[in-house]
């Protein structure tokens, strides 16, 4: 849903299924930061009249006594508690339980280095091969180890991600070097890439098109350049891309 608020608020396009959630999330508190603004802002103005010196000569020094302002800081508090509660957690516990069976989702490695993305699919056989750090190469960055037979029709890309419409998504995302995060604004979704760990995210893209992906944690000098793209595309189109992909490696092995 393109709506207004989301123009004014400048969110991009929602490409995935969940992103309606978070608008919505994004959406109440700034209609709770709106409120308080301009009512802050009206009782300020309001203070600056009725203390004006002129009406009051001598300083009160016991300042203001009633049950209003007590009232709207646990009115403000309890609102708060709703959006964390009902909206916030919510939404945040599917993102890190419900994730989708490997079997049915298209499931992808994305490993982060200063400063690429590097993607990796299992191929036809569906299985990663082994990688290790001491393979890493200009003409190998995630170091697949070509002498596993589960490693010789894998396919690796760089800073191009493609992925199946309506299909979920399983990412495992890691990085070389140093701290990155994988955005992808359209999609919603931002997780860190750190060293050393496999973290799962997941999503379902619902729009086809081109997006970006990009660094959201500043990793170096190159950060600035650090983007890729994600074509999201109907399943016949990505067939085709991945049987591209294949002959292309098989060609070259
Ligand atoms: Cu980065």
């Amino acid at each position: 849903m393109q709506n207004w608020m989301q123009i004014w608020l400048g969110l991009p396009v929602q490409a995935s299924a969940h992103a309606e959630e978070i608008d919505q999330m994004i959406r109440l508190v700034h209609w709770l930061m709106v409120v308080l603004f301009v009512g802050w802002g009206v009782f300020f103005v309001y203070v600056l009249f009725r203390y004006r010196k002129g009406a009051n000569p001598r300083a009160n020094y016991d300042g203001a006594h009633g049950k209003i302002s007590k009232g709207l800081e646990v009115a403000i508090v309890l609102i708060e508690m709703v959006l964390l509660l009902f909206y916030a957690i919510p939404a945040w516990a599917k993102r890190v339980s419900n994730f989708p069976s490997e079997n049915q989702a298209t499931v992808v490695h994305v490993i982060g280095e200063q400063f690429a993305w590097n993607v990796h699919y299992p191929g036809p056989d569906g299985k990663y091969g082994r990688t290790k750090p001491e393979l890493v190469s200009a003409d190998n960055p995630i170091g697949l180890d070509k002498t596993d037979p589960d490693a010789k029709d894998d396919i690796t890309t760089i800073n191009q991600l493609n992925l199946p419409i309506n299909k979920p998504v399983l990412v495992h995302l890691s990085s070389k070097d140093v701290i990155h995060s994988f955005g992808l604004y359209e999609m919603r979704v931002k997780q860190d890439a750190v060293p050393g760990l496999s973290i799962p995210v997941w999503f379902t893209p619902i729009r086809e098109g081109q997006y970006e992906i990009t660094c959201s944690q500043l990793c170096g000098l190159g950060h600035f350049r650090m983007r890729g793209f994600v074509t999201i595309q109907s399943q016949a189109d990505f067939d085709k891309w991945m049987a591209e992909q294949i002959k292309e490696s098989r060609a070259t092995n």
